[in-house]
């Protein structure tokens, strides 16, 4: 039985829709941490629970909160280097504080690679966004794209290096995100290579081999909207054909074994959209899959 400590971000100050603040109250239910420790030989350990005293519209308490996380991370990755760590969100926004705090830890951050799941390419700025939510603008951040008012939320002291991002399962998109990413060179893929899971585990592998060459730690980003609706209702922004569940599964399970990765972070569980918990059962398959041995 392995213990598992788990960093929660109750965020949803970065969007307008979600519920994602309800994660907390879902670790915190005993019944989560039981049916984890009957369906996979895993006990959740310590809950740290980072929180905005604001959860909508206020930009300073929400750049304090990504500086929170952000050092957090740093401390992870500066104590705990080789065990991979687990956070969940929040809305994805807090991605901005995640990623950053393990850039800065990084002995050479332009070696830090990204995996980032999502039906989105939240690479909007300030500039380009519709809607105005942080949560669709955290991989613009991390790429340090030029856009002030966006630096702001940014915490940390370096940027992900193009060439070390790639973003799967991606289905929906503005077209200014589009020229974001492909302007900066940044590697992205729809759902169709991975849909089958020998198929996608083929092509994970293969993506894997190509960044293990150019980076020492790699980290892994999921956004439950990747997984499609039928199995995973529960998101703030769901987008048709997405991942089988399973799949997603298979790949995480085989993603987290490898020496090079090392974390995962679970963003945009929204509980108030969740019909009979499916989306719940989804986090938990999550977490088991992912840190248990073979
Ligand atoms: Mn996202």
């Amino acid at each position: 039985m392995k213990t598992l400590d788990i960093a929660n971000v109750p965020f949803n100050g970065g969007n307008r829709d979600g519920s994602t603040e309800q994660t907390a109250a879902i670790l915190a239910d005993p019944a989560f941490s039981q049916q984890l420790a009957q369906q996979y030989p895993l006990r959740l350990g310590r809950v740290v629970t980072l929180q905005s005293e604001h959860t909508h519209d206020n930009q300073a308490a929400h750049s304090r909160l990504f500086m929170r996380v952000h050092d957090t991370m740093m401390q992870q990755m500066q104590a705990l280097p080789h065990q991979p760590f687990l956070l969940i969100g929040g809305d994805h926004s807090i991605a901005m504080g995640t990623w950053s705090g393990v850039l800065d830890a990084a002995f050479d951050p332009d070696r830090v690679g990204l995996l980032w799941f999502d039906a989105h390419m939240d690479a909007h700025t300030f500039q380009t966004t519709p809607s105005g939510n942080l949560h669709g603008m955290p991989v613009a951040a991390l790429l340090g794209a030029d856009d002030p008012e966006l630096r702001v939320f940014y915490p940390g002291r370096h940027h992900l290096n193009p060439d070390n991002l790639v973003l799967a399962g991606v289905r929906s998109y503005e077209t200014e995100e589009r020229e974001l990413l492909d302007r900066m060179g940044v590697a992205w893929y729809g759902v169709d290579q991975m849909v089958h899971p020998d198929a996608g585990l083929a092509w994970v592998r293969s993506l894997w081999q190509r960044l293990r060459t150019q980076c020492d730690w790699i980290g892994i980003s999921i956004d439950i909207d990747v997984i499609d609706p039928a199995d995973a209702p529960g998101v703030s922004t769901p987008v048709a054909n997405g991942l089988p569940a399973n799949t997603l599964y298979q790949l995480l399970h085989w993603l987290m074994q490898q020496p090079e990765c090392i974390g995962l972070e679970i963003a945009e569980y929204s509980p108030a959209n969740d019909a009979m918990s499916k989306t719940r059962q989804v986090l938990l398959d999550l977490i088991g899959h992912a840190f248990t041995k073979p």
